[in-house]
């Protein structure tokens, strides 16, 4: 037996039985968008096995969908087999394509832009977009899965052999980024693209769609400290002099990262300017001018810093000035530009996860 009908061997014995393969398909589609979506929150590299988890089901997929397209196929180009449900197998198709192939161009680090969006955005849009197409186009071809298409010692092996080779595929990809030394190679294990440089100029301005702020006035500027402390307090732009120098990663879920020197003074050094925190203290919330908000633990957010300098240079508008909250190991969303109010919670902020969307809308 020659090498190629071997390995089409290895690949037919992997193969799921049909119905198997599409329920798959459904789960590994569902399993992407939350570790796509929950990879977001995640800024330490200990949080690494939830991307290689996305990259190896994003592999798994491909397989699955050949030996779908495989299957299918005269459905799609014979067209006395089309029905009414074909228009939305092909957009279903024409998503999956798409989510996929934005997917393995981002990681040789090619970065274009379509109109103001990355790749990486594209991408998640695509996947956002593919979920309920599955999951209508599932429901038009309804049919439960059976014990028989999930026997349990195929499939596990079945299961854990296409993870694996997703995974491997993944590192063999890595491996040829280094020798061809692609800009893929530079990329964080969040996959973000490096922006070189300091200051203002050297990294992009991002904020969502209406997130877009007049300049605000350094004289009329008020940064209020209030909630659970004994003292709440207004602080004038000159109250806030730079104390503190801290060099800080930001890594935007658009899928870029900027390491920079902020200049700022420390949240904790705030909050003692509004006497003492009252013992139910547990979470310190950072709302925008624009109402865009998040917030910290509060032991975390004492250590946060509160920056009105990047790179030696004071803030610009785009980049959140007066001042910004630099909050180390989160991603870029978490740090609130334009900081008016500081507020000093008992309870976590839920709301905030729909207000950092819609803020800015009026
Ligand atoms: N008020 C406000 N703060 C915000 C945003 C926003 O839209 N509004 N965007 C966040 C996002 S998504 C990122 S990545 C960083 C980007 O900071 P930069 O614009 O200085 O690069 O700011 C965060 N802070
Ligand atoms: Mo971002």
């Amino acid at each position: 037996m020659g090498a190629r009908s071997r390995l089409r061997g290895a690949l037919d014995r992997l193969e799921p039985p049909p119905r198997a393969v599409d329920w798959s398909l459904f789960a590994f589609v569902a399993a992407e968008v939350l570790t796509g979506l929950v990879s977001f929150t995640v800024g330490v590299p200990d949080g690494w096995p939830l991307f290689w988890l996305h990259r190896a089901l994003g592999v798994g997929i491909v397989a699955l969908l050949a030996w779908k397209l495989a299957r299918v196929r005269r459905r799609l180009t014979d067209p006395s087999l089309w029905q009414r449900s074909t228009a939305l197998s092909v957009l279903t198709l024409v998503a999956a394509l798409g989510a996929l192939a934005t997917g393995v161009v981002w990681v040789f680090g090619v970065d274009v832009r379509l109109s103001y969006w990355t790749l990486l955005s594209v991408h998640v849009g695509f996947g956002l977009a593919l979920l309920p197409l599955v999951a209508a186009h599932a429901a038009t071809r309804f049919r439960l899965p059976r014990r028989v298409d999930f026997e349990r010692r195929r499939t596990a092996v079945r299961y854990t052999v296409l993870l694996a080779a997703g995974a491997a595929t993944y590192r063999l990809q890595q491996g040829v980024n280094d020798l061809l030394d692609t800009a893929g190679a530079d990329r964080r294990f969040t996959g973000s693209q490096p922006r070189e440089g300091d200051g203002n100029g050297a990294f992009p301005v991002t904020s969502w769609v209406a997130d877009d702020p007049d300049p605000i006035d350094r004289d009329g500027y008020r940064l209020r400290v209030e909630g659970l402390v004994s003292d709440p307090v207004d602080l004038t732009a000159a109250d806030l002099a730079a104390d503190h120098d801290r060099e800080a990663l930001l890594d935007c879920t658009s899928g870029w990262y900027t390491v920079q020197e902020w200049g700022g003074i420390r949240v904790g050094d705030l909050l003692d300017a509004a006497g003492e925190l009252d013992g139910d203290a547990a979470y310190v919330r950072f709302t925008s001018v624009t109402g865009y908000r998040w917030s910290l633990p509060i032991e975390e957010a004492e250590d946060a810093l509160l920056a009105t300098h990047v790179g030696g240079e004071r803030l610009s508008h785009g980049h959140g000035a007066p001042a910004r909250l630099v909050a180390p190991d989160r991603r870029g969303f978490q740090w609130v530009k334009w900081v008016t109010r500081m507020e000093v919670r008992s309870e976590y902020d839920l709301g905030q996860w729909v207000v950092t969307l819609v803020s800015g809308f009026d």
